[in-house]
């Protein structure tokens, strides 16, 4: 008789030669094993990367070679193991006491796995969770060197960097465009140390002192009770805290503006906000606001384009991002800095240095270029370096030193304490994409998630034990040593200086400098915003509010509210208006902007075919919209799809291309098979594509026709004639022209202000 047990001993057995043959489910022949990995053993130099901890490659998914070969399998070595390394011939069925029975305790392999699994998610950063980064190298151009000692700004100095964007609000995977300020911080990996510039996107602060930082974000977070609305302004918790705070009043007006809704991270200025103090190597300081000047320009989404993207594609910026690094396009922007006399005053030209909630306009004090910024290539892993990555404004190198903004002092503590319960413990600093590349020699040991193997005795100074060592450097030998600024005799008080008491002056600044365009975009912002609140005393508040901005301004917003116009104080002397705050008037380069055509069956498609190069060549993205997925046009030479009447919704493109049909008796694509022939022309009828020309119409894109598609704009309606509407006889024509519109990002004669 068959032993039971031996038999089932011998199907274990059998399936476990059948698991390990290399030929059984593994394509091609199995790599070699990998050789054990070294783990770090001291702290002396940047700990060497396991090999699955390599950085990021530099090269995209779509085959864009830019050096190290992409690692394409999660996994290296070809035999499945557990975290301890013991290879494993089954990862689908509990063990088990008989096929239908209980799971046994001892799965050490289903426990492992679940175990894990429960644990993948840390805490998302209570502010700035929805994030997107990249890397890149900063290229010093030598010009900061008469105020900075930092080497990483010495000329051709070339610097590693990571850069993650974000928005402030949202949870993790709230949409990325929302009207919310962007986090733009930057960690240059310098060879004196790491330097973190954690900067936004808007010039200031919500706030004078760091010590209201938990009420301001509290009042933006979602309502405690039902935790709604998601990664919004647009409700009362918000206003009423904005209201009763007019410091708020300038950043608040700088989110209704267009800048709280920008087109792409890639076109966003960065500011350091605060007031910083570079040191020279004779000891000299001077006071500096940093800049991110993107090459792109500066531009912005239309609301209703934001709005509709947040539903259709939420992941639209980080998408973008990605894209743009995959395909070779790496954004671009140039550092630069304002600089002050570093008097005791602290002030220039009457404007208090220490106050985050003011600027100093461009005019009176030029950004200087000191560097460039490239974006050149995406994250392996989210986790590991989008998510993990922590900033710092206190991770500082010798030449860049802090002021007393009360914002900055509050910050300097909180981003270390923040990352104990995110990252889990004091030794985040060790994660890969947090280590310094510059040599590590401290004494700080033990600890959560402690990697290193920290050898001898004597972590402690003095010592005789290890021979005194290490020693300690001085100014020569490239220590960190703080600017001995002096500190004015003082009593301990809890006050603000009464010059951090002018709220209006420079949001007055702001909107005078704004063009009527953007002006109307405010009008429109504050309208929506407060008409989202439920408390009537709240709108009235914010009224107020707006009437020492600026009378029109209220009086428009009052009468979008249908509410009474409150009398606005006296106020002094207008401030001079600051051209370089309007991001109008200026053209600028089209890299990587998206150009939808509109083609089906009947299409002239060698048009197509000549515009999808052209743009090409221009550094642009075409992207033929089809009635179905898959090619239009002859069997031998069809023109692909990339987006179907179905998935294309005009929030994806800068401009539009409708591509006609050629005039009866040309045959623009040579010998039309009979199939294609007999194909019905949907374009000019189907909804969707309407919708589609109809809502670039209205937000201001460019939209060009060739041959007959112009009868697509009458079915839209679209006046023909009308600014950035181009009808032209051939492809190349349409997209010349079209061209020349998106230089300026929209059409900006087709919207028109009330004021
Ligand atoms: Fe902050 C994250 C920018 C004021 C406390 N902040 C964070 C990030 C950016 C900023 C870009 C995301 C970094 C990343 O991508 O990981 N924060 C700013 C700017 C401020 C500012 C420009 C004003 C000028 N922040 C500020 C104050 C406090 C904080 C006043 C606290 C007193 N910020 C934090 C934090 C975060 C953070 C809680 C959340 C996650 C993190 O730090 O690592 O520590």
């Amino acid at each position: 008789k068959k032993n039971p047990v031996k038999a089932a001993a011998d199907k274990v057995v059998e399936k476990v030669q059948d698991a390990v043959d290399p030929g059984n489910d593994i394509p091609g022949a199995p790599g070699p094993v990998p050789p054990p990995v070294d783990e770090p053993t001291e702290p002396k130099g940047p700990l060497p990367p396991k090999p699955d901890q390599r950085g990021p490659d530099t090269h995209s998914p779509t085959g864009q070679e830019t050096g190290v070969p992409q690692k394409k399998v999660a996994q290296d070595g070809a035999y499945l193991t557990t975290a301890q390394g013991a290879r494993l011939y089954d990862t689908d069925h509990s063990l088990k006491a008989g096929a239908r029975g209980p799971v046994l305790l001892q799965d050490h392999h289903l426990r492992e796995k679940i175990t894990h699994f429960d644990h993948e998610r840390i805490p998302e950063r209570v502010v700035h969770a929805r994030g997107a980064a990249a890397h890149g190298v900063f290229r010093a151009y030598g010009t900061a060197s008469t105020v900075s000692k930092a080497a990483f700004l010495a000329k051709g100095v070339e610097t590693p960097v990571f850069v993650r964007f974000s928005t402030v609000l949202g949870s993790r995977g709230s949409a990325d465009t929302v009207r919310d300020t962007r986090g733009f911080a930057t960690k240059f990996h310098t060879e004196e140390g790491v330097f973190d510039l954690v900067g936004n996107n808007i010039p200031v602060f919500f706030i004078q002192d760091a010590i209201k930082f938990p009420d301001v974000i509290h009042a933006g977070k979602p309502h405690p009770d039902r935790e709604i609305p998601q990664a919004q302004s647009a409700h009362d918790t918000f206003w009423d805290f904005v209201t009763l705070h007019t410091e708020a009043t300038h950043h608040t007006l700088w989110n209704m503006s267009d800048r709280g809704i920008p087109r792409s991270y890639r076109m966003m200025e960065g500011f350091g906000v605060h007031t910083f103090r570079l040191v020279d190597a004779e000891g000299g300081s001077t006071l500096v606001k940093f800049h991110w000047k993107p090459k792109l320009g500066v531009h912005s989404l239309v609301w209703e384009e934001a709005q509709i993207t947040a539903g259709v594609d939420p992941d639209f910026h980080r998408r973008d991002l990605a894209d743009a690094i995959e395909a070779g396009a790496f954004p671009q922007w140039e550092l630069g800095i304002q600089t002050f006399p570093d008097t005791p005053e602290q002030n220039f030209t009457g404007i208090d240095l220490l106050d985050p909630t003011k600027i100093v306009p461009e005019e009176l004090a030029p950004v200087q270029p000191i560097g460039l910024l490239t974006l050149n290539a995406n994250p392996s892993n989210y986790f590991a370096e989008t998510e993990q990555v922590a900033f710092h404004v206190g991770h500082l190198v010798p030449g860049i030193d802090v002021t007393n903004d009360p914002l900055l002092q509050g910050r300097l503590f909180s981003y270390l304490d923040t990352q104990l319960t995110r990252l889990g413990g004091p030794n985040f600093g060790q994660l890969p994409i947090n280590r310094t590349h510059a040599p590590v020699n401290d004494m700080l040991r033990d600890g959560m998630h402690q990697t290193a193997v920290h050898r001898g005795v004597a972590p402690y100074r003095p010592n005789s034990l290890d021979g005194g060592c290490p020693f300690l450097a001085g100014e020569h030998t490239g220590a960190f040593v703080e600017v001995p600024a002096e500190v004015a005799a003082s009593v301990k008080e809890r006050k603000a200086p009464t010059s951090f008491d002018d709220h209006y002056s420079q949001p007055r600044l702001f909107w005078l400098s704004l063009t009527p365009t953007e002006r109307e975009h405010i009008i429109a912002a504050y309208t929506f915003e407060l008409g989202k609140c439920y408390e009537q005393a709240i709108k009235e508040r914010a009224l107020v509010v707006l009437a020492n901005i600026d009378s029109e301004l209220c009086a428009q917003v009052a009468a979008g509210l249908g509410l009474p116009v409150p009398p606005g104080e006296a106020r002094l002397e207008d401030p001079a208006p600051s051209p370089a705050l309007s991001q109008l008037g200026q053209t600028w380069p089209l890299d990587g902007r998206i150009i939808g055509i509109v083609a089906d069956t009947d299409a002239d498609l060698d048009g197509v075919r000549t515009v999808r190069e052209a743009v090409l060549d221009a550094g642009m993205v075409p992207l033929v919209i089809a009635p179905a997925g898959g090619t239009i046009g002859p069997e031998g030479n069809p023109v692909t799809a990339q987006r179907t009447f179905a998935t294309a919704r005009s929030v994806e493109f800068d401009a539009v291309l409708i591509a006609g049909a050629p005039a009866p008796g040309a045959d623009a694509y040579g010998a039309r098979d009979a199939k294609v022939d007999d194909a019905a022309t949907v374009t000019g009828t189907d909804s969707r594509v309407l919708l589609l020309v109809a809502e670039a119409f209205r937000h201001g894109k460019a939209i060009g026709t060739w041959a007959d598609g112009d009868s697509v704009l009458a079915s839209a309606g679209v006046p023909a004639e009308a600014p950035g509407v181009v009808v032209a006889d051939t492809g190349a024509t349409a997209l010349g022209a079209v061209t020349e519109l998106l230089g300026t990002h929209r059409v900006w004669e087709r919207f028109t202000p009330r004021i």
